[in-house]
Order: structure tokens, then C-alpha cells, then sequence
């Protein structure tokens, strides 16, 4: 090998190791719908909640509130353009997102259950919904309510990101941590910048589970969803994986330009060109993967 090509390997080899790199986005509309009042919108309500029907008022050991679910949108737009500044743009992969909630021990408002159980977080296909304007305490007939849930939901494209627990939350601070599944669905939603919603369903009918929504005052934590990414040099087909299925990729684009499409995931020595020297520099970093 040519002492010229070696100092060019030796550069694409040194490229720096990627750290994790985390975001975190507050819902852009939240509500939350009540089985006893299906015709009622509550999307100003600082709280928002999920219930089961064995769940009790808050005010009251012997009242029994009925069901809630919540729904939050949040947009992935500005979570990509905030990973593609710090890894380069789509040279990027997520490796893990979790909703951080911050339960309501002292409602404002007695419609609101309490008490400890489980809550089930689905990715919801369907983001066509109005947050709404109403207040527990003046409620809008504008807006996604109880009565509309049906049509919003779909059982055979909605998918569950898992089961959670309020249990250990409590004293309002510090926020219940809800790993999410990283499910095709959502990665796709992050990847494309596309708008996210989340449907919080009762999963036992105890849950009385009630949590501060992107309209609480005060400087309140509001809902979070934290989005965790990572890259490696090398992982041209963002897999986060350097191996033959990335050789394979830069081959196919050898040449090409480095601006048309996904090519510029090929040019792994940022050099503007797609060319062998790509290739020297995956092989240079086989078998790495992202942490
Ligand atoms: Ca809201
Ligand atoms: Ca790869
Ligand atoms: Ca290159």
C-alpha cells in the first residue's frame, strides 16, 4: 500500500466516536376525555388522566369518577433537526424513548381520580385531533371527547408501547419514567419528523392516575417525550451496525451524488465524494456497533 492511502485510511479510520445524544420535546396538544361526560372537552385542563371505572375521586374515598384516557401529540420535526445538527443530517439512529409524567397527588378539581395501578401507552396511527379549549371547571363541546374516541382509535393499526405503573410517583416530583417500546411505527414517526400521538389507556380498572398536562402554570414539569439517538462512523445504512450490508450500500452508490436521496449516508469519511475510500473506511470499522 501506498504510504499516500495509508495516511488517508489512517484519517477515515480516526473519525471520533459518536456519543448518545438526547432530546426531549413537550407535547404541542394534549387532552384528556371522560367516560361520564362523553360530549366534554377538557384541553386547557393543566392535569390530564387515566383511569379505570374502580377508581376513586381524589375529594372523596366513597365517589367513584369513571373512566379517562389521555391523548398527547407531540412533533418529531424539531427532534430531527436537533439530531441532525449534532450528528449530521439523518446520519443518525434512535436507540431509545421514554415519556416522563409528573402525577398530581392534589387535583384542582374533584372529577379527578387517585390511586396506584397500571396504564397501557399506545402509538396511535391516527394524529387528526383537536386538543380543545375546555376546563374541568367549563367544559367545550369543541374538541376530541369521550364520544369521539372510537373513530380515533384503531385496534388493528394502533400498537401498544407497553404497560406502566404510577406506583412510586406520588409526590408530584421526581416523573414516572415510562420506557417506551421502540416499535417500527414510532422510530418511523421520529425518523421522518412526523407528528406522534400517544393514547394513555387504563390497563386495570383501579388506576386513578392523574398527571400534569403542557397547560399546567407555574413552571410544572409538563409531559416529556425523551428521545435518545446515537450514531457510529461507518453505519451507512444506519442500522447501527458496521458490516457487509454497509460495503454493499456504498457500492451500490459508488460515484453517484453525494446529495441525491440517502447517498450521502454513504459518504462515512465526509468527504463529499462516494468512492473507495468509503469503503476502506467501513472495513476500517467493522463490527462496531452504536453503544
Ligand atoms: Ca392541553
Ligand atoms: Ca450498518
Ligand atoms: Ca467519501
Amino acid at each position: 500500500m501506498k504510504p499516500a492511502i495509508v495516511a488517508i485510511v489512517f484519517a477515515a479510520a480516526s473519525i471520533c466516536q459518536a456519543e448518545p445524544f438526547t432530546v426531549t420535546v413537550n407535547p404541542t396538544a394534549d387532552t384528556f376525555v371522560r367516560e361520564a361526560e362523553p360530549a366534554s372537552n377538557y384541553g386547557l385542563a393543566g392535569s390530564l388522566a387515566v383511569s379505570g371505572h374502580n377508581a376513586y375521586s381524589y375529594a372523596s374515598p366513597t365517589q367513584q369518577m369513571g373512566r379517562f384516557d389521555s391523548f398527547m401529540r407531540f412533533a418529531a420535526a424539531p427532534v430531527v433537526q436537533a439530531l441532525d445538527t449534532n450528528f449530521g443530517s439523518h446520519y443518525w439512529v434512535v436507540t431509545k424513548i421514554t415519556l416522563n409524567l409528573t402525577e398530581v397527588t392534589q387535583p384542582n378539581n374533584s372529577i379527578f381520580n387517585l390511586g396506584p395501578g397500571t396504564f397501557d401507552v399506545i402509538w396511535t396511527a391516527n394524529d387528526s385531533w383537536l386538543e380543545g379549549t375546555g376546563m374541568p371547571s367549563a367544559p367545550s363541546a369543541e374538541g376530541l371527547r369521550y364520544q369521539d374516541m372510537a373513530s380515533l382509535i384503531d385496534p388493528q393499526a394502533d400498537k401498544s408501547l407497553g404497560i406502566f405503573s404510577n406506583v412510586g410517583g406520588g409526590t408530584g416530583t421526581p416523573a414516572i419514567v415510562c420506557p417506551l417500546l421502540l416499535r417500527t411505527e414510532l422510530a418511523a414517526d421520529v425518523r421522518s419528523g412526523s407528528d406522534i400521538t400517544l393514547h394513555l389507556a387504563p390497563a386495570d380498572e383501579e388506576i386513578g392516575f392523574t398527571f400534569n398536562s403542557r397547560n399546567i402554570s407555574g413552571g410544572r414539569p409538563k409531559p416529556g417525550l425523551q428521545v435518545t439517538a446515537d450514531s457510529i462512523p461507518g453505519d451507512a445504512n444506519l442500522d447501527c451496525t458496521v458490516n457487509i450490508l454497509d460495503l454493499i450500500f456504498i457500492r451500490q452508490r459508488l460515484n453517484q451524488d453525494v446529495s441525491t436521496g440517502d447517498n450521502r449516508q454513504a459518504d462515512v469519511n465526509a468527504d463529499g465524494r462516494l468512492n473507495i475510500l468509503d469503503l476502506i473506511a467501513v472495513r476500517n470499522l467493522l463490527n462496531t456497533k452504536c453503544q
